[in-house]
């Protein structure tokens, strides 16, 4: 274990590059050969010694040019090879060995249920042979895989198949060559026998392209959405970004086994199952959504990562980014826009501004990195794609394409830094972007404050607006940022709407000739990834929440009601009554929901616990609890007659896909939630629609109903669903996930059967997350308790899963981590199990990097 910091300020340039890379694969479960021939170039003629980057390899045999080297004339660690140069160009043949069944990590080259796979972003490629493993050296690959035919029909790698032929051993050679340089995280090989199902594309400017899904045999039927979605992607990509695929064929491999969502591999896409396979008997449409915009997200990397990539690894926001903010625009396009937007935003809310407020906090542009797994993070991410939209947002469509263009005329064919992405937009549109640079550099979340102040004379509305960030743990100071503030004025007279820019830490907004009803509303659809503190009235959120115009300004100013109720509630022990006004507002609602029915039940939802546990700095969960709980009650009991009136005026949607069916569903099912709260008398309501329903949403929204309402309902209906469907891991994945979250006691001898499942096995991430990620994220109540049971479970979890999988079990220990947000009582249990986790010998880098900054 390396145990070391890199930093972003030690960047150096390569000392040599890799003009070419010829790999071959002897493809074996347990001892699988590869040979890399690799065409060296010195870069900087000082150097005499060359290092290559190697984790877990055997060694088999190294020649320089024809020479085969003997032990004493190179150097060979746990981490590198290094060798003496003294030519300017020349060739390496180096041959390892590796053993792809015993890599659990699902990092490099793996075996798993059957198939051989990769994966090697970052830096897995290292895991695969000897190599300058860093995405700045891009080198074009040749790839010939041997491998028994019998067992491995489909051979796969990156680019357009050169050769293929049967061997007299019973196996097959196919040979692959990709003609685009690439950096060695975007290599991928893939051996199995699968169902294919093809399609074809054909660019706008008249190119065919194949494209071909690899699936697990028998599951090719579910593959049509995600082939239909590649299309769509596809033509979207052209007709929003001016950008065409550029190879003859595309591939997408569905797996099992894999640590994340998908790999953008150059021309061969790796996925997991879950965000390929849907069907709609299934998949809830959630799922399908993630199915598109994932498969969305992977495409548009081939410009945004593939054709132009990254320097070095702090700038993955580069990438990625850049590449959410363009999968983000096209689901807009293709569903609601303002649930789209509404769903990111609580993205930002929850997950990401707490990672800005724990031990973990991050620029998007991180300075200093252990394991650089665990920066591929909602900060990196979804952060990042917000800095984006700002940039959007201050360049407009037009000026934001042009800088798009201009950064690919500068840059395609190489690895860049993202302030080469910003001097494009900046030089292409003539704005001065150096200010806002900031936003790369600085982490923590800013606070905006907006204070009015009226002048009835001057009919003269001031609005003082300050911005704050507070110190995270990784920066003390912290500067003023550039805040995009949009916003809308609602006044008798119309709304008037504006882009205020602010740079600032104080600045004043003044609006001239306005009533003294006028009611600004400010950073619509979260221009700014910040947390604004307004001083609204109860009354004046309502109005909002009514009169805007915009959607998401009525469902932001309904998420701040729910903040001074959560307030009220607290303080007046659950005596608390929801207002008058908000249950017209309601019953307004379900009796004459908007077109938009997906926002319809979005503003009929009560804030799940982590919405509003992240504005408090010590979190209350037992008051948060409570509250949710009691307003839930409230809105069942009070709205009960207009929620069952809703709830069968809706009942009847076709099952397909689409925005509408998406909609009604949502709405009919926000209904049954609450209706469930009636106890026995709900129960001919939830058994009639889980036996009538023709698809995976309407029978999942029955199970988490009665699981919300702690109906009794719940455990036979689990028995059948699990009868039902214990054939298709995907969908128990979700039955999982619904015990898990059980909130009484039981969950913890629950969990204990969960993991003697036939089908749970700690070896697939998909099935530990199910169970794990659902306990620690969905449970809170259970995963908080005050004797600790809780933090327990999930740190003997991290304990027994480490050795096997460090990604999945450092990313499992999030909730950990933000142990000083907590009670007394509960920061001394979750301190407790860090140190039980810290104190454990052999703990992976991924994992000792989280848990020793949490204790610090
Ligand atoms: N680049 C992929 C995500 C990804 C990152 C790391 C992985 O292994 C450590 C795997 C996938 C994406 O953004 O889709
Ligand atoms: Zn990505």
């Amino acid at each position: 274990m390396s145990r070391s910091v890199k930093r972003l300020s030690d960047y150096q340039p390569p000392g040599f590059t890799i003009d070419s890379t010829d790999l071959t694969f002897e493809l074996d479960a347990t001892h699988t050969v590869v040979t890399a021939v690799l065409e060296l170039r010195r870069l900087d003629p000082q150097l005499t010694e060359l290092s290559l980057d190697g984790q877990q390899l055997q060694l088999l045999s190294l020649h320089y040019n024809d020479k085969l080297l003997a032990a004493n004339e190179f150097d060979c660690t746990s981490q590198q090879l290094r060798l003496k140069v003294t030519e300017d160009t020349f060739r390496l043949t180096i041959r390892t060995q590796i053993n792809p069944l015993a890599n659990t990590a699902l990092e490099g080259l793996y075996y798993a249920n059957g198939s051989f796979c990769s994966q090697c972003e970052a830096e897995g490629f290292r895991r695969i042979t000897y190599y300058l493993d860093r995405p700045d050296v891009l080198s074009v690959f040749r790839t010939t895989i041997i491998a028994d035919t019998a067992h491995y029909p489909y051979l796969l790698s990156n680019g357009n198949k050169v050769e293929q032929r049967k061997l007299d051993n019973g196996q097959t050679l196919v040979c692959w060559q990709d003609p685009f340089p690439k950096p060695s995280y975007l290599f991928a090989l893939v051996a199995g026998d699968f169902d294919l199902l093809r399609g074809d594309y054909q660019t706008r400017s008249g190119r065919m392209v194949a494209l071909d899904f690899f699936v697990e045999k028998g599951q090719g039927g579910k593959a049509a959405f995600a082939l239909d979605a590649l299309k769509r992607s596809m033509r979207w990509d052209e007709q929003r970004f001016g950008l065409e695929y550029d190879l003859d064929t595309y591939m997408v491999v569905a797996v099992d086994f894999f640590n994340m969502g998908a790999m953008e591999n150059k021309g061969l896409n790796v996925f997991n199952s879950k965000y390929v396979l849907v069907s709609e008997d299934t998949a809830t449409d959630t799922d399908f959504f993630n199915v598109e915009s994932i498969i969305g997200h992977e495409y548009f990397h081939n410009w945004t990562g593939n054709r132009v990539t990254c320097r070095d690894w702090f700038q993955l926001s580069l990438k990625e980014g850049l590449t959410v903010f363009r999968d983000q625009e096209f689901s807009r396009d293709m569903g609601s826009a303002t649930v789209n937007r509404i769903h990111a935003v609580q993205v930002i809310r929850t997950a990401q501004f707490a990672e800005d407020a724990s031990p973990m906090a991050h620029p998007i542009r991180p300075q200093q990195v252990m394991e650089m797994n665990n920066f591929y993070t909602v900060t990196v991410y979804d952060k990042g794609a917000e800095v984006i939209r700002m940039l959007h947002t201050l360049l407009g469509e037009a000026g934001f394409q042009a800088g798009m263009r201009l950064y690919f005329e500068r840059h395609d064919g190489q690895a860049v830094t993202c302030d080469d992405f910003v001097q494009a937009m900046q030089d292409a549109n003539h704005y001065d972007l150096s200010a806002f640079r900031l936003w790369y550099q600085q982490s923590g979340t800013p606070e905006l404050t907006m204070q009015r102040h009226y002048e009835p004379q001057q009919q003269r509305l001031t609005l003082r607006l300050n911005q704050r960030t507070a110190a995270t743990a990784d920066q003390p100071d912290k500067a003023a940022l550039v805040l995009p503030v949009r916003y809308q004025l609602l006044d008798e007279s119309g709304n008037k709407s504006g882009l205020f820019v602010m740079q600032e830490h104080n600045e004043t907004l003044v609006f001239d000739g306005v009533s003294a009803q006028a009611l600004p509303v400010m950073l619509e659809d979260f221009s700014a990834p910040v947390r604004l503190k307004h001083d609204y009235s109860e009354q004046e959120l309502l109005r909002i929440a009514m009169e805007a115009s915009n959607g998401f300004a009525r469902w932001d100013a309904l998420q701040s009601c729910w903040m001074l109720w959560l307030d009220q509630a607290m303080h007046q022990n659950n005596d608390f009554r929801l207002p008058d006004a908000f249950f017209e507002l309601y019953q307004q609602l379900l009796k004459l929901p908007l077109d938009d029915k997906a926002l319809t039940a979005e503003l009929l939802k009560v804030p799940e616990y982590h919405v509003f546990a992240e504005n408090f700095q010590q979190i209350p969960v037992d008051a948060i609890l409570s509250a949710i709980h009691s307003f839930r009650q409230q809105i069942s009991q009070r709205l009960a007659p207009e929620l069952k009136a809703c709830y069968q005026q809706h009942s009847v949607v076709a099952v397909e896909y689409n925005e509408m069916n998406v909609g009604i569903r949502a709405l009919k099912n926000r209904c049954l939630d609450y209706l469930a709260l009636h106890g026995q008398p709900a129960e001919t309501l939830l058994l009639q629609q889980y036996n009538s329903a023709s698809n995976m949403t309407d029978k999942l929204a029955v199970l988490s109903a009665c699981l919300h309402s702690a109906h009794p309902a719940f455990f036979g209906l689990m028995q059948q669903f699990a009868t039902e469907w214990q054939h298709d891991v995907l969908v128990l994945d979700k039955w999982f996930s619904l015990h898990a979250a059980q909130p009484s006691a039981q969950v913890f001898e629950q969990i204990t059967l969960l993991c003697q499942h036939p089908k749970f096995s700690w070896q697939n991430p998909n099935r530990v997350r199910a169970v794990f990620h659902a306990f620690a994220m969905q449970n809170p109540g259970q995963f908080h308790r005050m004797d600790g049971r809780g933090y327990q479970l999930l740190t003997d979890t991290l304990l027994k899963l480490d050795p096997i999988n460090p990604q999945v079990s450092a990313r499992l220990v999030t909730p950990l981590l933000s142990w000083q947000r907590f009670d007394l009582e509960r920061q001394a249990l979750m301190k407790a199990a860090l140190h039980r986790l810290s104190a454990q010998p052999g703990i992976s880098d991924d994992l000792y990097e989280k848990v020793s900054k949490a204790l610090a």
